[in-house]
């Protein structure tokens, strides 16, 4: 069992949406719902465009497919549209990850990679973690 003291997690980051398009998602989350719309961003290594939207300390990630092969366009095509993700902020991802192998979970990234945003971040597996995605972020 991990010490709770060195868990460094310090929040949800954020929650990634898979939609089919941004454009038809944007007049519900902000028009309807009146998000502020951060940036809008293509992340190629990950094969989809993100649209960011800030949420107090947190953030909402629309997720849009750019590739058919992508995680997010398999993702779409076999559960549909809705939550993908969570993403946790943490301190530190390298010391994230290594803990978390130490402790048997599987890792979807052994080591870090870039996201949206010029974050640090790494997948946990759902086979790991009661089927959820589980992102952690360095920001
Ligand atoms: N949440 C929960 N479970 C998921 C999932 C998700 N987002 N995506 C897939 N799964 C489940 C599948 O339903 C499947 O479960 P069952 O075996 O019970 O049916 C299992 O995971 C394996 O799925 P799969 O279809 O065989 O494997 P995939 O090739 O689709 O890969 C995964 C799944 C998670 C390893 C892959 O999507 C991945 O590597 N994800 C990390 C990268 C990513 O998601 N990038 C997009 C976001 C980018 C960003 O935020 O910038």
């Amino acid at each position: 069992m991990l010490d709770p003291k060195f868990t460094q997690i310090g929040k949800i980051d954020h929650l990634g949406i898979a939609v089919r398009s941004i454009d038809a998602a944007l007049p519900l989350y902000a028009g309807m719902l009146g998000l502020k719309l951060h940036e809008i961003e293509d992340v190629p290594d990950q094969g989809v465009r993100t649209a960011v939207f800030a949420l107090g300390e947190s953030r909402i990630e629309l997720l849009e497919p750019t590739t058919p092969d992508s995680p997010v366009a398999k993702f779409l095509e076999k559960r549909g549209e809705g939550i993908h993700h969570v993403a946790l902020g943490v301190d530190d991802v390298v010391m994230a990850l290594a803990r978390l192998k130490a402790e048997g979970v599987r890792l979807i990234d052994e080591t870090p990679r870039k996201g949206a945003g010029g974050a640090m971040i790494a997948f946990v597996h759902p086979k790991s973690t009661g089927g959820v995605l589980l992102e952690l972020c360095q920001r």
